[in-house]
């Protein structure tokens, strides 16, 4: 029988699987890649949308966790930990249950999505608030690893860039080479990493002729790398990116510098500003976060057809509090048809 197999089978020859035993999956990878003609219209260039919100858990994580739970499980681990903006944490508790394994998650207390609190319960892991923001719960996660045996799955884990670079994989082996511009938002900066990794491998393996731009999106409130300094209080309404002190901020960098891109900022206005673009002309429904990538492109143009790939990393049903909040109540009428007649001229 034929069929996608998960990412760890099918790009195995390009992973580094050794002590695997046991490979973890959901199916995730292999999502699909949409022309956006109005936004391509828009900007004058050729832009596709990848669409990560459609993975097992809804987001991009999936990559990255069914490579360091499948070496987790292989190497003998019983429980994980992370700390998380909220998709990391439902993605972590998806795949230790799969792998039978224990799970704790740390959240920054009522500054993560409903919809990721909500998986992360159901999927039966640990879940601990805490007072405090993402840069805490992820040192929180990290010290825990000293005082009991449990492995932590944040993007500090090699697994998770390896899993990852899956995703630049595809891309090339869809559109027959690299992009001219990778647009991709940027919290913890593990993904535009993860990118740059399989980029340049499938380039210097002679699969894609050129290599692209890569061209992070931070939330003007949580722009640490923009700014070049941490920022100890990050607010955004994009609370996935909601972080101010990103783990892979030297590996972001390179990957920038290397391929002449750039890391800029946009503000919660231009990033829902293009989040309601999304959904209303290309009937895309990401989450706030990944809309960076688009507002990034809209704000600071592009070069003229060129070709460029936004990374979508979230699905937005994660977070409806923010889109049921941005809209209007929808107006109630009585059940008649008189009513409705009434309403609707
Ligand atoms: C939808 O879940 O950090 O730059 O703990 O959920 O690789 O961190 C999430 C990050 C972009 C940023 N889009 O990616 C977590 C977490 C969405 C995200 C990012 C995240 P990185």
């Amino acid at each position: 029988m034929g069929g996608w197999k998960g990412l760890v089978r099918e790009y195995g020859d390009w992973l580094d699987l050794r002590g695997v035993t046991d490979v973890v999956t959901l199916l995730e990878g292999n999502t699909p890649l949409l022309h956006a003609e109005r936004l391509s219209e828009r900007v004058g260039a050729d832009v596709w949308l990848k669409l990560e919100g459609l993975n097992p858990t809804g987001s991009f994580k999936d990559r990255g966790m069914t490579m360091a739970i499948t070496k987790a499980k292989s190497a003998g681990a019983t429980t994980v930990v992370c700390g998380s903006t909220g998709n990391t944490s439902a993605a972590a508790a998806a795949y230790a249950a799969r792998a039978g394994m224990g799970c704790v998650v740390l959240v920054p207390e009522g500054k993560i999505a409903l919809g990721k609190l909500a998986q992360a319960i159901v999927y039966g892991a640990e879940v601990v608030q805490i007072r405090g923001n993402f840069d805490r719960a992820l040192n929180l996660a990290r010290e825990l690893t000293q005082h009991m045996p449990i492995t932590i799955v944040n993007s500090i884990n090699p697994d998770r860039i390896e899993g990852q670079k899956t995703g630049a994989f595809e891309l090339v082996d869809e559109l027959g080479d690299a992009p001219d511009i990778l647009a991709i938002p940027v919290g913890n900066a593990g993904n535009i990493s993860a990118y740059w990794r399989g980029f340049t491998q499938y380039h210097f393996a002679k699969k894609s002729a050129t290599l692209p731009k890569m061209w992070g999106f931070q939330a003007a409130g949580a722009a640490p790398i923009v700014l070049g300094h941490r920022v100890d209080e990050p607010e955004t309404i994009a609370t996935a990116i909601r972080i101010g002190n990103p783990a892979s901020w030297v590996p972001a960098l390179e990957a920038v510098d290397e391929s002449h891109g750039a890391i800029r900022a946009v503000t919660d206005d231009e990033l829902l500003d293009a989040w309601s673009f999304l959904a209303r002309h290309e009937s895309v429904f990401c989450e706030p976060a990944s809309a960076a990538s688009v507002a990034g492109l809209l704000k600071f143009g592009v070069p003229a057809g060129s070709r460029i790939v936004c990374v979508l990393t979230g699905n937005g049903l994660k977070d409806p509090d923010t889109a049921v909040s941005r809209a209007a109540t929808p107006v109630v009428v009585d059940s008649s048809i008189e009513a409705l007649l009434a309403h609707l001229s």
